[in-house]
């Protein structure tokens, strides 16, 4: 899973970065945005894998997230369009919006703002998906002069009323496609429709003013609440510690970005895990929510979803307390299950395939 972040100058992007993946790239104020990018694999971390590893005695294998960091914003630079093309490659993508004051820094906008940099960054985006649209538009009206046939009509048709969403200022994830029409518009990489998490980045005065505006009608937008130099300060400390401080700076409450981000993502973007427990590795995978045993299994391989004779499947605590797959079977407690069950979270897959 690729997830990309981006935002205005001197919002706290790369500082972001630096918590989730353990980097130490350059964050003094005066460092300059440039179209230079950061990228970095982190591991997801997964209690319950361990556990299962430690329990079945072979290394853990964790899902990865890969993190782009992007520079500096470039939406409508023909010449060079790396900004754009991280975005495009992104499975969800993560706004940093300014939230904290610094007469040192300044926004190009001027004032702080958070809601008017989410609308800002929104309407970057659905402009963008609109020039896509218009283009795809142009060819598909001219071949429609050419060749008459039901599915160019029909694809002229949704394409028209995508533009007409695009141009009531309305980003792609709320259009909600029926799955022929998702085929249709999969190859376009629309950046609209891919998940975007807000997050709001200011310090201990700001604090409660962002979780109330975060929830508030006139924002409707997924957003989260950082303090990002305070906690990469806080972080620094000892536990005991840790406590104390917080307090002092009033945030007794504090939600900590870097406990908080991946399960966020996950949440936002409708994913689960399951395990698979094998002879050489204990390993999570990451899918959507709603995905069958079937595709599940093309998830791991694409010769194990071919041969897919059946899905032996149990919750990966049974399987601890259980004490392993045989035991289970015997207490009846190891489900047989066939290509359209729906995997859930925290299930062991184990799958029987015709090699
Ligand atoms: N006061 C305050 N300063 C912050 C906060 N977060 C980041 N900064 C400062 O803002 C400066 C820029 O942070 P970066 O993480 O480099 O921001 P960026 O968005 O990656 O910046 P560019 O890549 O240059 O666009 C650093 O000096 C940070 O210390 C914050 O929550 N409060
Ligand atoms: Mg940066």
């Amino acid at each position: 899973m690729i997830l990309t972040i981006f935002g205005y100058p001197k919002s706290g992007k790369t500082l972001l970065f630096n918590m989730l993946t353990g980097k130490k790239e350059d964050i003094s104020k005066f460092s300059t945005s440039t179209h230079e990018f950061h990228k970095a694999v982190i591991d997801v971390p997964d209690d319950r894998l361990k556990q299962l590893a430690d329990f079945h005695k072979t290394p853990p294998v964790y899902a990865k997230i890969e993190f782009l960091d992007t520079g500096a914003i470039a939406f409508r630079d023909s010449k060079d369009t790396t900004f754009i093309d991280l975005l495009r490659r992104a499975d969800g993508l993560v706004h940093m919006v300014r939230g904290f004051e610094d007469p040192e820094l300044l926004h190009p906008e001027g004032a702080i703002d958070p809601l008017r940099d989410t609308r800002a960054m929104e309407d970057e985006l659905i402009t963008l998906d609109f020039i896509t649209v218009e283009k795809r538009l142009e060819k598909l009206q001219l071949d429609n002069i050419k060749i008459k046939s039901k599915e160019l009509a029909e694809e002229l048709e949704l394409f028209k009323r995508i533009k007409t969403f695009l141009e009531e200022g309305k980003p792609l994830r709320e259009f909600g496609f029926a799955p022929k029409e998702e085929l249709l518009i999969r190859g376009f990489k629309l950046l609209s429709l891919k998940p975007l998490l807000n997050i709001i980045n200011g310090d201990e005065n700001t604090y409660e003013k962002y979780l109330k505006l975060a929830k508030t009608s006139e924002n409707n937008r997924e957003t989260l609440v950082f303090c990002g130099k305070i906690e990469t300060e806080l972080l620094e400390l000892a536990d005991e510690d840790r406590q104390v401080f917080q307090e002092e700076y009033g945030l007794k409450d504090y939600q900590y970005m870097r406990d908080n981000f991946i399960k966020a993502c996950y949440k936002l973007m409708d994913l689960i895990s399951f395990f698979t427990v094998g002879s050489d590795e204990t390993r999570a995978w990451t899918i959507n929510n709603n995905t069958t045993a079937y595709d599940a299994a093309g998830k791991i391989h694409s010769d194990i979803q071919q041969g897919f004779i059946r899905a032996e499947v149990m919750n990966w605590k049974e399987f601890l307390e259980m004490g392993g797959f045989s035991q289970a079977k015997e207490k009846g407690l190891l489900r047989l299950e066939g290509k359209e069950y729906i995997v859930k979270d925290g299930e062991i897959v184990h799958i029987r395939f015709n090699k």
